[in-house]
């Protein structure tokens, strides 16, 4: 499968931008919807599957990382909402540090807790900084990590961040404005983090159709990450594929 960051970090040297799937463990619990969005993000050639969500890991979350990856030809990435959704069966975890907040237990308390058990489980950590953006209303997310997210229109704040955390090391930068937001992170944004660091860009939160899609593409966004619109109609993979790649 190759080590995950290195993929990314190919695709991104070679200008191909990559879209990721979300699926939430707790939808996971309908076996059938859940095979149906893996069979078709295979069948689209979406990049990587991510599983996680904000809320508590539902008892089920090993099964379905487990479903997942037996069905799947593509790299499972965990995303990850506390230490407890580990799963030996993924390939990679994204190791995420809330680096837009100011809650100690998300910038380093969590990867203490989760440290041994992924060293354990021996798979990959991609050291992320994670900043949440405003997406137009309250999101599990803000609500969950008692955060404060980045204001929409201040791509200046949100590049001092992500600079600060290339500078910590971190491999990647994912920018979220949280599932089913009302807006994405905007083009400004993304432009004025892509012009500041190096790492690639991930992006999610909102995104919901092609046009979109391309227009985060363009800006610099380097992985998409899309999870509601997809529970909504796992068919949309294909022309989201189409448009990410194309
Ligand atoms: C993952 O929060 C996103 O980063 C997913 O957002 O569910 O709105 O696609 P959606």
């Amino acid at each position: 499968m190759g080590i995950v960051i290195d993929l990314i970090g190919a695709a991104k040297a070679g200008g191909r931008k990559m879209l990721a799937v979300l699926i939430d463990p707790d939808f996971g619990a309908d076996e059938a919807q859940l095979e149906r969005t893996v069979q078709n993000a295979c069948m689209a050639k979406a990049d990587m599957i991510f599983v996680g969500g904000s809320l508590l890991t539902s008892a089920a979350f090993d099964r379905c990382v487990e479903l997942v990856k037996q069905w799947s030809d593509r790299p499972v990435v965990l995303f990850p909402g506390s230490p407890a959704q580990l799963s030996k069966h993924a390939d990679a975890v994204l190791f995420l540090s809330l680096i837009s907040g100011r809650n100690p237990e998300l910038l380093i308390g969590h990867h203490v807790t989760a440290a041994p058990t992924i060293r354990a489980m021996g798979i990959e950590a991609i050291p992320t900084g994670y900043m949440l953006v405003d997406g137009g209303k309250p999101t599990t997310v803000s609500y969950v990590s008692q955060t404060v997210p980045i204001p929409h229109d201040k791509p200046g704040i949100a590049a001092a961040t992500a600079i600060a955390g290339e500078l910590l090391g971190l491999r990647t930068i994912y920018m979220d404005t949280g599932s089913g937001a009302l807006r994405t992170v905007s083009p400004e944004m993304i432009a004025a983090v892509r012009k500041s660091v190096a790492v690639p860009i991930i992006i999610g939160g909102g995104i919901r159709d092609v046009k979109t899609a391309q227009v985060l593409c363009d800006a610099g966004a380097d992985v998409l990450v899309v999870g509601t619109a997809f529970e909504q109609d796992p068919d949309h993979i294909f022309a989201m594929s189409e448009a990410v790649h194309g």
